[in-house]
């Protein structure tokens, strides 16, 4: 089955990693390994994903990943903050437009960059509309690429965002309130993006409990994302 259609499937969960955080070695692999299925019994997952991203990447990234990839099972799922964040150690590649800012640069210019290397080494991109939503306070996203986010309020603008993006041929539309957002991306705004959006939709920023990482499912997300709950206390829901 393709990245896609795994993901269409539902109620599956990421769980994101930054690099410039976190030191990878066999016993970091091991622990969120097993907090990867302690999560998909307790949440009764299809499926757990590790994102591996941030907005900045100080480090080596590609030997990050490398080792990574070397001690993990689950699927490795680049989530890029800019060009600079794509390498050959990774199942896939969220392959991003930023379609809630106005800045050119993440709109097109760091696709360009990474294009002639993506598409040399033969790196599976899942082609995915990006919008930043208001979580109640300024996200690192937000100050990296100088973007505003959409208000929550803005459904209309919103949901046209996402059909936009169904036209030009993305496959997944991620609503995204910012790591430890303050407000995850309200309920009514994933069921409305549903019902007018055939997109598959990954919903991520300020998840920290089972409540609202249900609530994201029932309105229709098929991806939670939670980074921070997890980066602050690998014991969280145990
Ligand atoms: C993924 O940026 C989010 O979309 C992660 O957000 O760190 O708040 O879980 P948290």
């Amino acid at each position: 089955m393709d990245w896609v259609s795994r993901i269409k499937s539902g109620r599956s969960l990421a769980i994101l990693i930054d690099p410039e955080k976190t030191a990878v070695d066999y016993a970091f692999a091991k622990a969120i390994s097993k907090k990867a299925l302690s999560l998909k019994k307790k949440l009764n997952l299809n499926e757990v994903f590790f994102f591996i991203g941030g907005s900045t990447m100080e480090v080596d990234l590609d030997k990050w990943l490398k080792e990574f990839k070397g001690l993990v099972t689950l699927p490795v799922i680049i989530f890029p903050g800019s060009h600079e964040q794509v390498s050959i150690h990774c199942d896939a590649l969220l392959y991003l437009q930023f379609m809630s800012s106005r800045n050119a640069q993440y709109l097109i210019e760091e696709q360009i960059k990474s294009a002639l290397f993506i598409k040399q080494h033969k790196i599976v991109t899942i082609p995915t509309s990006y919008l930043l939503i208001d979580g109640g306070k300024s996200t690192a996203v937000q100050r990296v690429t100088n973007s505003q986010p959409y208000k929550q309020t803005d459904i209309e603008l919103i949901t046209a965002t996402t059909v936009a993006g169904e036209l030009l041929g993305h496959k997944l539309v991620y609503l995204e309130a910012g790591s430890g957002a303050v407000l995850p991306v309200a309920a009514g705004i994933i069921e409305k993006v549903k019902s007018s959006c055939s997109l598959p939709i990954i919903v991520g920023g300020g998840l920290r409990d089972v409540s609202q990482i249900e609530r994201a499912f029932t309105a229709g997300a098929s991806l939670c994302v939670v980074g921070t709950a997890i980066e602050e206390n690998v014991e969280w829901m145990d």
